[in-house]
């Protein structure tokens, strides 16, 4: 590492002592969740050469099939901060329940949540794959924690971020003053600061959905759509470009990098469900990191960080990126109503 280079660590104690930013305790909570990732990103790394490719043969409360290495992602994270005393409670997707941490530990004030693997469709095939995670703090005065702590509107997230498991691993972290990027440097083991205060351009040419679910779609989102393929000759103008990995983590990031809309909207194969993500490990982390970038994240009509949650593992119709994108998207559905 050059003297130059800024490692998390180093950046995290900037943010706590020069700016006022964080609280030690956050800092230390953020660097365990990094030395999380990076053990996860070892174990991806390895894949099939240390036999953890495959199904676990265990289904999760989504009623997924688990894969080894959602399996080990978790166990991971949940291992890495039970003993920290930073944490009250942990909520994942792998996992039913809230994990509330062991009394043999210290009890700490934040609530954090994971979603351990997002993307694991894409494990076998070598495709970018990432943790979700966010970060709440546990109202005062609570003795006994419960799902209910957990069910605050993403506005109130203290930090959020996720880590890509790609061609590079990169953490990107926002603690609501700006979203800020490290790149993990496996040379020394340690994340490195290379990007700060992202900005995701406010017009794309690009958006992101899963066009096979096209004919479930509301009408709203449908229209969208239609326009964007229409291109030059169409109300738009302009021709649209379309991506999509099926790794909300690695979409996402390319919308953070270089712009674009994501969508993962309503659709009337599960009429009663809001959408197929979860809102609280996956949403709204991402909600949080596209606002603090300049984006908007919208669920319909509504701004996802103003959602008021209901249960643990709840879900939500998700439109998120440029904001000259997602406001019109916003407009179509007021409009719908
Ligand atoms: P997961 O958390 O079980 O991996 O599921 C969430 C993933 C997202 O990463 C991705 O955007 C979406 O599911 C892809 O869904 P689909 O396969 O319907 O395109
Ligand atoms: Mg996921």
């Amino acid at each position: 590492m050059s003297d130059t280079t800024i490692s998390l660590s180093r950046w995290l104690i900037e943010q706590e002592r020069t700016h006022g930013h964080i609280p030690g305790s956050l800092r230390l909570l953020i660097e365990q969740v990094a030395r999380a990732c990076k053990r996860i990103s070892h174990a991806v790394n390895k894949g099939a050469s240390a036999g953890i490719m495959g199904s676990a043969g265990s289904e999760n409360i989504q009623g997924e099939v688990q894969k080894k290495l959602d399996v080990i992602a978790n166990d991971v994270l949940l291992e890495a901060n039970e003993w920290g005393g930073h944490l009250a409670a942990m909520a994942s997707e792998e996992l039913e329940r809230i994990h509330v941490i062991p009394h043999r530990y210290p009890r700490g004030e934040y609530l954090l949540m994971f979603d351990p693997l997002d993307g694991s469709s894409n494990i076998e095939v070598n495709v970018t794959i990432g943790t979700i995670f966010s970060v709440l703090h546990l109202a005062d005065g609570v003795s006994e924690v419960g799902p209910e702590h957990f069910l605050q509107p993403g506005r109130q997230q203290v930090a959020a971020g996720y880590c890509t498991y790609g061609p590079q691993t990169t953490l990107v972290l926002t603690l609501g003053h700006g979203v800020t990027v490290f790149t993990l440097d496996s040379s020394q083991g340690s994340f490195v600061l290379t990007q700060e205060g992202l900005r995701i351009p406010e017009s794309t040419r690009e958006f992101s959905i899963n066009m096979s679910n096209l004919r479930h779609w509301a009408p709203p989102v449908q229209r969208y759509i239609d326009e964007c393929l229409q291109g030059k000759d169409g109300p738009r103008g302009k021709d649209f470009n379309m991506r999509w990995v099926g790794s909300m983590v690695a979409d996402v990031h390319r919308v953070l990098a270089r712009g674009g809309v994501f969508l993962y909207p309503w659709d009337r194969r599960e009429p009663d469900r809001a959408g197929k993500l979860r809102l609280l490990y996956e949403a709204n982390p991402m909600a949080l990191l596209v606002e603090q970038a300049g984006g908007m994240a919208m669920a319909g009509t509504e701004r996802i960080l103003d959602i008021q949650p209901t249960s643990l593992h709840q879900r939500a119709a998700v439109m998120l990126g440029s904001s000259e994108e997602v406001a019109l998207l916003q407009k179509y559905h007021q409009e719908a109503q």
